[in-house]
């Protein structure tokens, strides 16, 4: 049984942080940092039946074309991403009665839909790319049993490749859900590349304002990385959190950003809302063939 301090449910039945049922969400569920995109997307739905919000945490749950779906904000970054996958997993896999895991697995389809920055100079302001993998230098994983998780050949590669300070977590790599990843990787308008996810938006994605960086060739080392026909093509904040903690509790799930700032060549989008309600609308009609 897991005790009350280690799975707290409040008074009315809900996961602590989240204010969730089991009964409020769907199988497929869309994570977005900002919390009012969670409306800029369930405005294309026929209908929302739920919806709450507690702190970053807004969640509705609808119909898109008949497709039930619950998108939930997440806020930035991986620490509220160790929250959300692991209340939306109690949710489903946890009997919260009994406080007992589940006899049966139940899987969740988890797909997020984000900003990022492109490293490559191919990889454009308002592009959308598909996570073939994320790579995570966020220590997250390190903090879980995570046997057969990260990609073992491609991780190896990139720990030999880079030459970063030896005080930061050591970096992995875990793949996308392969059956989501094919209804996305073959349409021409998706760039499909590594993903990386730091703990940060400045120094970790290796932005230098006014504090001189440790490893100030990060970003160099990144954009030089080739593991098999893979490059890292793009660094934001949840990614490799979301993919490893998915995988080690058996759920699906890609992650889908709009590029809306280009490191290698300086830029920053002119209209990033409207990439990103492009990206919403490209992704809830492949979603529906789920
Ligand atoms: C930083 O501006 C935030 O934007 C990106 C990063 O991952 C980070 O969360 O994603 P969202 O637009 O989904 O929040
Ligand atoms: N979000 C990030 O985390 N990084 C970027 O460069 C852009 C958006």
């Amino acid at each position: 049984m897991i005790k009350d301090s280690e799975l707290i449910i409040n008074p009315n039945g809900t996961v602590y942080h989240l204010d969730l049922k089991p009964e409020d969400i769907a199988d497929t569920i869309i994570t977005v940092g900002d919390q009012y995109r969670v409306e800029r997307i369930t405005s294309f739905f026929d209908e929302v039946i739920f919806e709450t919000q507690k702190r970053e945490f807004k969640t509705q749950t609808g119909y898109y074309k008949g497709k039930k779906l619950t998108v939930i904000s997440t806020g930035i970054g991986i620490d509220n991403i160790d929250i959300v996958i692991n209340e939306l997993d109690a949710l489903v896999n946890i009997d919260l009665e009994t406080r007992t895991e589940k006899k049966e697995h139940h899987k969740l389809n988890i797909i997020r839909i984000g900003t990022s920055g492109g490293i490559q100079p191919g990889v454009g302001v308002d592009k959308f790319v598909m996570g073939k993998a994320g790579v995570g230098f966020d220590g997250l994983l390190h903090y879980y049993e995570h046997s057969g998780v990260v990609n073992e050949k491609a991780t190896k590669a990139l720990i030999e490749h880079l030459d970063i300070c030896s005080k930061k977590p050591e970096p992995y790599i875990v793949d996308c859900d392969p059956e989501l990843a094919a209804l996305f990787e073959n349409d021409e308008q998706v760039i499909s590349g590594y993903t990386g996810t730091n703990l940060g938006f400045y120094g970790p994605q290796g932005r230098q304002l006014r504090i001189p960086l440790k490893d100030a060739d990060f970003i160099d080392q990144l954009v030089d990385f080739r593991h098999e026909d893979q490059r890292i093509t793009n660094l934001e904040m949840e990614t490799s959190a979301i993919y490893s903690l998915s995988k080690i509790l058996g759920h699906g799930a890609l992650s889908m950003n709009a590029i809306v700032a280009n490191r290698a060549d300086g830029e920053f989008s002119e209209d990033p809302k409207a990439a990103v309600k492009s990206l919403i609308e490209f992704t809830l009609d492949k979603l529906v063939q789920l």
